[in-house]
């Protein structure tokens, strides 16, 4: 039987290095002989990502909650690929995920309950690594862009939100690590490949999901909030 292979999330705030770091780790594993693919979310080449793409370059104006569940089904419309690689033992790498779905619209005011509850029954990450960096000092990498959301003050609630999630995931169990993001590319790197290296040889069948209750009869490692 193949081995499952991991669910590693990268989230953080903007300019935290991400993407960066996501794809640092995709090579390195790839580097390895392993099978890995990197999912950024959103993904905005599908149709509704391309919605949500129109939305934050302010092209278009949307209801909170409709750009919301817009946000959640781009995740829905990957989950049963991202389900399948890992039972097929790829390893899958995302950028960003549903907390960044949960942090960045309940700072708008929608109860956190509400944000949550779309994203119940995703698949659940073995691991979440949360790139923490001082909104200042991501100022500085450059600065902002010009999209929604790219303000020193939102990015501000947004990582309040991120503490509540990181409280409730951690009590809830999961693998839920916060990286000082705010070093260099290599300190950083580094840091990110001792959490992944501990968890590659510690997930178990079947994927879980975020946030629901166990089937009866099944062992999948869920994170209930
Ligand atoms: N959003 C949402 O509302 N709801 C949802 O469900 C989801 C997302 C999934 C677009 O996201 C927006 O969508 C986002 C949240 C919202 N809004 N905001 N903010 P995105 O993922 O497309 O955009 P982003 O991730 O926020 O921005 P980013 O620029 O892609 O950030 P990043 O990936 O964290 O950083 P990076 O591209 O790797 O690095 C940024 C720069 O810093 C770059 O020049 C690097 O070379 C440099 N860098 C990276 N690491 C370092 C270090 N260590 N030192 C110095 N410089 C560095
Ligand atoms: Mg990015």
């Amino acid at each position: 039987m193949t081995r499952r292979a991991p669910f590693i999330v990268v989230e953080g705030l903007d300019r935290s290095g991400k993407s960066t770091q996501a794809s640092i780790l995709c090579d390195h594993l790839t580097s390895l002989g392993l099978p890995v693919e990197l999912f950024k979310f959103p993904d905005r080449r599908t149709a509704i990502g391309k919605m949500i793409d129109s939305y934050l370059r302010s092209e278009s104006d949307l209801d909170d909650r409709a750009i919301h569940l817009l946000f959640s089904a781009n995740r829905w419309e990957l989950a049963s690929t991202i389900s399948s690689h890992l039972e097929k033992g790829t390893t899958i790498i995302a950028d960003r995920y549903a907390f960044s779905g949960i942090a960045f619209s309940a700072r708008k005011g929608l109860s956190y309950k509400w944000c949550q509850a779309p994203d119940v029954g995703l698949p659940a990450p073995d691991l979440t690594m949360f790139l923490d960096i001082e909104p200042d000092i991501a100022q500085a990498r450059g600065g902002y862009g010009t999209e929604r959301y790219e303000q020193e003050e939102v990015q501000r609630d947004v990582r309040q939100v991120f503490e509540r999630i990181e409280k409730e995931m951690t009590h809830a169990g999961a693998r839920w690590v916060k990286i000082d993001a705010g070093r260099t590319q290599k300190e950083v790197s580094q840091d990110v490949w001792v959490h992944v290296q501990s968890i590659l040889d510690s997930v178990h069948h079947p994927v879980g999901t975020l946030w629901e209750e166990p089937q009866e009869g099944t062992l999948g490692s869920i994170v209930k909030v």
